[in-house]
């Protein structure tokens, strides 16, 4: 595990760290606005009085920080491995390179002492999974690493009730930030509750400590939702969401290569207005989790 110059700094001051997600950078986003927006979310953190660590597999090492080089090299590379839990210690000991998922990203923060993460959207359970049994590896990850994640919710392009199921059978604390409702990634609005709700960072960071203090496995998710005035409505994104997803079908897209799919089709299917509140959500869970990580 190697720290970037500025992790190193943050760690031996005792700074506020907030660890960032690399899967976003090299199969969430295209090039170039992938680099752009992790600079952007980084600048982010900074400015709110936290250091970031974004998290990645180079050539075989894991790197907790990246420098602006190592940054741009990932944003382009080809050929990058989607790590997740199982795939973590396979590509270091191959030597190979590996952008980080939310469940890889929350095992290398934990290991870093790094207890809060932000992200756009985590992954979850899948439209279909009756018959797929695609559930990501997230959702178990977050009943076993005691890492906060910080996203706009679960997105469309998943069965959110069913991935608030899994959560509330695997022990996860699903707090909506600052409304009733679970927040649907690119919509506020999901026309479901959250379980839990929460109106500040003092709050989430008392849970946790708290959650630590019952020696309780496992982190919480923060579902944040994105600001008013760059959510695309429900009813404008669900047709495209539903035409992603037949095209998904009918080209027998499976396993790992589901949500990029998705999520590239409904880039274009919206001229790049879905990107624009891609970007927008992350830059506001990158806040709220530097709130958090300085309040802890
Ligand atoms: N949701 C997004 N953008 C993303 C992802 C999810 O809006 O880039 C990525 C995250 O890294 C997440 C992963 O952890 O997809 C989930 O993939 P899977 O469903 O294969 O577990
Ligand atoms: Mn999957």
């Amino acid at each position: 595990m190697i720290f970037s110059p500025e992790v190193e700094a943050a760690r031996a001051s005792g700074a506020a760290l907030v660890a960032l997600e690399s899967t976003i950078i090299t199969h969430g986003m295209p090039f170039p606005q992938n680099v752009e927006t992790a600079r952007k979310v980084e600048a982010e953190i900074r400015a709110h009085g936290a250091v970031p660590a974004t998290i990645a597999v180079l050539d075989g090492v894991l790197h907790i920080g990246l420098t602006d080089a190592q940054l741009d090299q990932l944003g382009q590379a080809k050929n990058v491995m989607k790590l997740s839990r199982a795939d973590l210690a396979v590509c270091m000991a191959q030597g190979r390179t590996g952008a980080t998922t939310v469940a890889a990203t929350m095992i290398a923060a934990e290991r870093a002492g790094i207890r809060v993460f932000a992200t756009g959207g985590i992954g979850g359970v899948h439209r279909g999974a009756e018959e797929t049994f695609d559930i990501s590896a997230d959702l178990n990850e977050l009943s076993l690493t005691a890492v906060t994640v910080v996203a706009a919710g679960a997105k469309a392009i998943l069965d959110i009730p069913k991935t608030m199921e899994v959560l509330e059978t695997n022990g996860v604390p699903v707090i909506a930030y600052g409304q009733d409702e679970i927040p649907a990634f690119w919509s506020r609005s999901s026309g479901l509750k959250a379980p839990l709700r929460m109106d500040s960072a003092q709050e989430i960071a008392a849970a946790m400590k708290q959650r630590l203090a019952l020696n309780l496995a496992g982190g919480h998710l923060i579902a944040n939702p994105i600001p008013v005035e760059h959510e695309i409505p429900r009813a404008e994104i669900m047709p495209v969401v539903e035409e992603a997803l037949a095209a998904a079908a009918a080209q027998s897209i499976a396993a790992k290569d589901v949500t990029p799919f998705l999520l590239q089709r409904i880039f274009e299917a919206t001229e790049g207005k879905s990107l624009t509140a891609n970007i927008e959500l992350v830059l506001n869970n990158a806040r709220l989790a530097a709130a958090i990580a300085r309040a802890l």
